[in-house]
């Protein structure tokens, strides 16, 4: 009996709301079945894909007798930690050379923005994070949990399908002084847009005057434009004036890493002095979390991005995987403009990165998981990184439908 359990009142919790969409998948039985819920890429016949130049990576480790498996140090492979500095913050960056950088090897994008987090919480004189709404449904909870208080900025408005760039400047102006922004660094989760370089010069002023402190989370970099420089433009703009900021990123998407759980936390402070003593401090945060973090996957991308030929290899990879999904976007808005689907659904060209925001209401998506057997998140978000030529005319028909019946 339940009563007879010290857990008896243990009330059942709801899945998430992204990877509980893949729970749900998972039981469906129909062979038409269509996973765009969770943002995980699949090739035209609807695999998962292993990079070719991981697979090679992981090959070199294996015959690498000399490899062993002892403890990394608390704040990672330290090799790992320079050479994701430089791709995110670029080759030159006089920050990295003047040493006011700290990087330590997290668990992929959430561990690091976790990390991140805590230690703000511990050492930041403002305990108030400010994300944009809407954003990735994890944000709120890995922030609250890490001792911060969370409040919003407008950011997207649903009239223009565009960013709500007034409401933004608005909000964040009114923000106390000292508060934390978190900024996705580019291709917004789950909006798919961006602001324009003169937009994010305009907020770059904003935060810098009123000494607001940026937290970038860069899990996409290079799946946005499909170039790894490109899409790192607006941390780098930070970066250059002078002042500080933290930097969440991580390689699951862009290195097809997902469950190796491989990210990187970057903090850049005004001098060298304070990047080490600000290092000190993270593997006081690290430590009693989970000591330190796992070897495969940082030694997977150190491989990769310290040889020319296979970093190389990877840009022209990865610029495959974000065309792929360029591609899906026009097939996808072509084939709602050959059935005549009721609405303007030019955004679906105009947004960047792996979601479609599509304006789907919740009773629309309901009933495309029923009929159709499309699986997404409520809120109309669809993964177009899961799609393919063969599955869009299946999705077409369902919005169609959807949109026909509850328009
Ligand atoms: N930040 C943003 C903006 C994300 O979209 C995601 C992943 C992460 C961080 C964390 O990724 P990582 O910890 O795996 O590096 N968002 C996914 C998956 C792709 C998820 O929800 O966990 C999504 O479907 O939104």
């Amino acid at each position: 009996m339940d009563s007879d359990s010290v857990f008896g009142n243990v009330v059942r919790a709801p899945e998430d709301p992204i990877l509980g969409v893949t729970v749900a998948y998972n039981k469906d039985t129909s062979p038409n079945k269509l996973n765009l819920g969770v943002g995980a890429y699949r090739t035209e016949e609807g695999k998962p894909l292993v990079l070719n130049v991981v697979r090679r990576a992981e090959q070199m480790l294996v015959n690498d007798l000399s490899r062993v498996k002892e403890y990394l140090p608390i704040v990672g492979l330290a090799e790992f930690n320079k050479l994701s500095a430089k791709l995110i913050l670029g080759a030159e960056s006089p920050a990295i050379q003047e040493k006011r950088v700290t990087t330590v090897q997290c668990l992929s994008g959430t561990g690091s923005l976790r990390v991140g987090g805590e230690f703000l919480s511990r050492h930041y004189h403002q305990l108030t994070i400010f994300i944009p709404s809407p954003t990735w449904g994890n944000h709120p909870k890995v922030f609250t949990l890490a001792g911060l208080s969370v409040k919003t900025y407008r950011y997207y408005d649903p009239a223009t399908r565009g960013l709500d760039f007034h409401g933004l400047l608005e909000d964040l102006g009114a923000a106390t002084e000292g508060s934390i922004v978190l900024l996705h660094a580019c291709a917004h989760n789950p909006t798919g847009v961006d602001p324009t370089p003169d937009q994010w010069e305009q907020i770059r002023q904003l935060i810098r005057s009123k000494a607001l402190l940026p937290f970038f989370d860069s899990a996409y970099q290079g799946f946005a434009s499909g170039s790894l420089d490109a899409d790192a433009q607006s941390v780098r703009m930070f970066v250059a004036d002078g002042g500080e900021c933290l930097i969440a990123q991580s390689y699951a998407k862009n290195m097809g890493l997902y469950g190796e759980r491989v990210g990187a936390l970057s903090i850049v402070c005004k001098t060298a002095d304070v990047a080490s003593r600000v290092e000190s401090q993270l593997k006081l945060v690290i430590r009693p979390m989970y000591s330190n973090p796992p070897i495969h996957g940082a030694s997977i991308v150190a491989t990769i991005l310290k040889d020319r030929d296979m970093y190389n290899e990877w840009t022209i990879e990865l610029k495959a995987m974000a065309d792929r999904i360029i591609t899906m976007r026009q097939q996808l808005f072509d084939a709602l403009s050959a059935r005549g689907t009721p609405g303007d659904w030019s955004h679906i060209i105009k947004q960047i990165g792996m979601f479609t925001f599509t304006g789907l209401n919740s009773k629309q998506v309901a009933f495309m998981t029923k009929d159709y057997h499309i699986y997404m998140t409520s809120d109309g978000r669809i993964s177009m990184a899961g799609l393919s030529s063969k599955t869009v005319p299946h999705l077409a028909d369902a919005i169609h439908a959807a949109v026909a019946r509850f328009g």
